[in-house]
């Protein structure tokens, strides 16, 4: 079992021990342990193995045992009898925002109301509103969060529906008879978020039957939606969709295409394909029956990979994030679609948190985290004063911090730590520290963390004044938006982009699966306008570095090339860059 789904767990576990009315130190003790846990880079075998798992500072003995079960035998009975105390739907109601486990507890404990469908109905009869703690305002309240929640319940973050992929996927790929096998659909094409899992799999005739009942039978399938001889759906224990299409292994680069979608992006591919005097569809390329054939009606070439289909109508290959129909086909046909950045170029990064601020790991651990996955380079930028929530740094321990940055750079060996900060823009405009003290970082990553309600002009001129300030690098994540949770706040988005085109300014993709943001629409919108973008993974935890990974996806899907991107540069360029 991997950590983070341990860590899950750990904090589940806390969650349920306040619905249950627990001695309140006994559900911290258990949320505890899930963040320090996330800061432990140490593999989790060899603590629980060693026993060392007890000796880490904030895992105790009722913690450390159910840390021990999941790593040995992938269950905790602590965690799944306190589970089985309270009806699932109770699971729901907590992803409402702005309920609690104890609001959770009294609802289920004092009026029986164990889902959010009974809650709703409770809400809407005015039952509610006589409770003590519950007025006519949190009826409403409540109302409204189960709306959002119904908005977005049927859409997964990238990250999780990756996870949720793969749980299955290898199995399906590596099944007997399958001879190709891809995921298909948004996950392809590196959508934000995700609705559904598609995969397209080709096999010999005979197997098809046997693949079918193998993947709806498959562990982590929780309930067959459809069971058809080419097509069955699935829902996963993750609640994540999953639908699976076998094809003839002549037809699979057809199922691919069509499956990856988008729908736009098809239309504009058989649109084309008319032209061409040919159909275009899941299964291949037909010649027009029509008048039209008449015409044109040469034959298609034979297509035996999708860059095939792309070549037979006259196109360079279009990578899978870019088939969204914003100019690709017409770049397609001049051969101008740019070779796109990869995850190989990545050099290092800018936006990263310690345990200074509200991060997990240390300096050396991040930088250790780093090297590892082999950049040359690692930004620091713990939160500043004003975001107290986040333990920001006052100007006294962002000298400390930078002396102890200066003692680890004189270490290193072709690697540098640089010294950030990620300020907060304050609702005038104005940056959380002086200038002087701004002077004294290698870099500043400037964002916005509080007052998220003002005007769209207001905001504009907010993060405008913000940005011209000399000492600023870089804008962090430009509209705050949490994918599925909050909306971004209102702000002219290509005001401040062509503001900092203007400025010189990097502007950040926010590589964390939570926020995306710059979001790829503006990305591309940025990159014409010549504008510096940088991925930042916002990493609170080591792992968090691996972030990067979906930030990446994001800048492919706004035609980023690698040039467009500022973390590529090598350490020498970055140095001068940063001098500028
Ligand atoms: P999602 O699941 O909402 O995140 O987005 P997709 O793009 O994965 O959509 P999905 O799963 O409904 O369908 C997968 C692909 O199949 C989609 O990207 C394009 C293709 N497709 C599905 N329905 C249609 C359709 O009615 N027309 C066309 N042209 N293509 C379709
Ligand atoms: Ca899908
Ligand atoms: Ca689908
Ligand atoms: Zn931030």
């Amino acid at each position: 079992m991997d950590k983070s789904t341990i860590c899950d767990i750990l904090d589940e576990v806390g969650t349920l021990l306040e619905l249950k009315g627990e001695n309140p130190f006994k559900s911290r003790a258990f949320h505890n342990a899930a963040r320090v846990l996330a800061g432990v880079t140490d593999d989790m075998s060899t603590l629980v193995d060693g026993g060392d798992i007890r000796k880490i500072k904030g895992i105790g003995e009722s913690t450390a045992k159910v840390i021990s079960d999941l790593v040995k035998t992938g269950k905790s009975p602590d965690h799944e009898s306190l589970k089985k105390e309270f009806p699932s739907g109770i699971f729901d109601m907590l992803k409402l925002q702005g309920m609690g486990p104890k609001k959770v507890a009294f609802l289920y404990k004092k009026m029986n109301i164990s889902s959010i469908d009974a809650l709703e109905k409770a809400a809407k009869a005015g039952t509610l509103g006589t409770q003590e703690g519950f007025g006519k305002k949190t009826e409403e309240n409540i109302l409204q969060s189960i709306d959002q929640f119904r908005k977005h319940s049927s859409r997964f973050l990238i990250n999780a529906a990756e996870k949720a992929a793969q749980t299955i996927f290898d199995d399906v790929k590596s099944l007997r008879g399958v001879i190709r096998a891809e995921i298909a659909g948004s996950l392809r094409r590196h959508k934000e978020t995700i609705g559904d899992i598609d995969i397209v799999v080709s096999a010999k005739k005979n197997y098809v039957k046997l693949i079918m009942d193998l993947f709806t039978s498959h562990a982590s399938v929780e309930r067959i939606t459809g069971h058809g001889e080419t097509k069955s759906s699935v829902v996963l224990i993750s609640g994540i969709n999953c639908d699976l299409r076998v094809v003839d292994d002549a037809e699979f680069p057809f199922a691919l295409n069509y499956f990856t979608g988008s729908k736009e992006h098809n239309v504009r591919m058989r649109s084309l394909a008319r032209e061409h005097g040919w159909t275009l569809n899941e299964y291949g390329f037909n010649i027009l029956d029509t008048a039209e054939k008449r015409s044109k009606g040469k034959k298609p070439i034979k297509c035996s990979n999708e860059p095939d289909i792309y070549k037979a109508l006259g196109l360079q290959y279009v990578e899978p994030e870019l088939r969204e129909d914003l100019g690709e086909i017409e770049f397609a046909k001049t051969g101008k679609i740019p070779n796109l950045i990869t995850y190989a170029d990545i050099k290092g990064t800018f936006h990263c948190h310690t345990n200074y601020s509200d991060g997990q790991n240390t300096l050396l651990q991040m930088a250790e985290g780093a090297q590892k996955l082999g950049w040359d380079y690692l930004g620091i930028a713990d939160h500043s004063k004003a975001a107290a929530y986040a333990n920001g740094l006052s100007e006294d321990r962002v000298r400390k911090q930078i002396k102890e940055i200066d003692a680890l750079n004189a270490k290193f060996k072709n690697f540098i730590l640089f010294k950030g900060t990620e300020v907060d823009i304050l609702t005038n405009g104005d940056l959380d520290f002086q200038n002087k003290q701004l002077a004294s970082f290698d870099y500043v990553v400037a964002s916005i963390h509080s007052n998220f309600k003002l005007s769209e002009v207001d905001m504009t001129k907010r993060i405008l004044k913000a940005l011209k300030n000399k000492h600023v690098t870089m804008l962090g994540h430009l509209t705050g938006r949490l994918l599925l949770d909050r909306d971004g706040y209102a702000v002219n988005q290509i005001e401040i982009i062509n503001a900092a085109a203007d400025l010189g300014k990097a502007i950040e993709i926010n590589a964390h699966p939570m926020r995306l943001d710059l979001d790829w629409r503006m990305v591309k919108y940025a990159v014409s306008k010549g504008v510096m973008i940088v991925i930042n993974p916002d990493a609170h935890v080591v792992a968090g570095l691996n972030d990067v990974r979906y930030g990446v996806g994001i800048a492919r899907k706004g035609w980023c090339k690698k040039n467009d991107v500022l973390n590529t540069k090598s350490l020498k360029k970055i140095l001068n860059y940063l001098n500028k």
